[in-house]
Formats: structure tokens, sequence, C-alpha cells
């Protein structure tokens, strides 16, 4: 069975391209550069894969599958996650659970609203309201976050997991719209820790 992500820099695929690495799982990364992936989006190929025309796509075998989370957890479960989830068994798997969709359900929506009201969409239909509300609202999600990580170096007690990957790259999309000077120090911290991990620097590296 081979393994195909569907990519494009900086984009949520960045999530599962970690993950993958993290994971030691042989795959094909078909990395679409960010200039060509909205006309990519468009095609009958991609189409024919993911009618919604996002990224990622995740292609195992026969299976094909969207959403970044719903991507990670498929893997996880499939594959040898080790140390990447707790035991679905344990008490820490409630807070992985949590701080995985959190990452993307609880925060995604208004970190993409500020994103989207203050640089994707042309400026003359951009409302200063809605960026300034979904500041407000990414903010209120970093003291969330920033309380459940308190000392800790990781989200969850048990370690590094999938969990830092869902919610690092809302972090990470907040420092490329440099809105996260005003961030609680502890994510900081975190932040800059996470930007560390030799999987991340390597995804994070790729153009094209
Ligand atoms: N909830 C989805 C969101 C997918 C999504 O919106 N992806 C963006 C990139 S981060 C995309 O493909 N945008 C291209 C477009 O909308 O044209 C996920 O987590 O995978």
């Amino acid at each position: 069975m081979s393994i195909t992500l569907y990519h494009f820099p900086q984009s949520r695929s960045l999530r599962v391209a970690w993950l993958l690495e993290e994971m030691g799982l042989d795959h094909n990364l078909k990395t679409i550069p960010r200039d060509e992936a909205r006309q990519y989006a468009k095609t009958e190929e991609y189409r024919a894969i993911n009618p919604l025309g996002k990224f990622p796509t995740l292609v195992d075998g026969d299976q094909t599958i969207v959403e970044s989370v719903a991507i990670m957890q498929y893997l996880m479960a499939k594959y040898e996650a080790g140390s990447l989830q707790p035991d679905p068994g344990s008490d820490a798997y409630a807070a992985f659970l949590q701080w995985l969709h959190f990452g993307e359900s609880g925060m995604g929506t208004y970190v993409v609203m500020l994103l989207g009201h203050s640089f994707l969409l042309p400026e003359e239909h951009r409302v200063q309201t809605v960026a300034a509300w979904g500041r407000a609202e990414s903010y209120k999600c970093l003291d969330f976050l920033s309380q459940g990580l308190g000392e800790k170096e990781h989200l969850c007690p048990t370690g590094f997991t999938a969990a830092d990957i869902s919610v690092f790259y809302m972090l990470f999309l907040l420092k490329l719209m440099r809105q996260f000077d005003d961030a609680p120090g502890n994510l900081k911290a975190y932040f800059d820790r996470l930007k560390m991990r030799p999987a991340w620097q390597k995804v994070s590296a790729i153009e094209h």
C-alpha cells in the first residue's frame, strides 16, 4: 500500500506531513507550489480526488481521506503511532483528543476569520470588525491554551503528541500574520520549542 499526501506549503497539509515524518511512515509527498495551488485545486485531476479542491488530501491505497485532523487520527489508528498519541484507555487520552480537535474545530474558525479579513480577501471585501472579532476570539483561544499548557512542555502530560502538531499549526498562522507577539509567554516558549523539532524543520522547508 502506498501513501500519497497532496500538500501545499504553509497549508494545513503541514500537519499531516509533519506527523508522517514523526511516525517515520514511507509516503509520497505531492507538493504543489503555493502560487499554483489554487489553479491545481480546480483541475479535473485534483477534483476527482477531492471535489472540494482543498488541501490536504491523503490517498492510502484504496482510501481517500480529507480533513487534516481526521487524516491524523486515521494514520495513528492504522499505523504504529508510538508516543504520538496516549493509550486510548488512559486518562491522558481525553486531554489529547480535546487539544487535537481544538487546533482545528475550536480555533480554526477565528484564526481564518482574521486571516481572511486581513490578508486573503481582496481589500474591498475585507471587514475590519470581522478581523477584530477573529483576533479577539483567537486570543481567547490562546488564553485557554496557555492555561491548559501551564508549566508543562507539551499539552499532554505524556509528552509530545499529535495534539501539539494540530495546535501548533494555528500558532504558526498567527505568527505568519504577525499576530502572535502578544501571546502568553508560556505559549511563545512552547512555539519556539516545537519549531526546533527536526520533522517540523524538514517539512516547513519544503517549497515545491
Ligand atoms: N478543515 C480543513 C480545512 C481545509 C482547508 O481549508 N485548506 C486550505 C489550506 S489551509 C485550502 O485548501 N485552501 C484553498 C482554497 O480554499 O482554495 C482541514 O483541516 O483539512
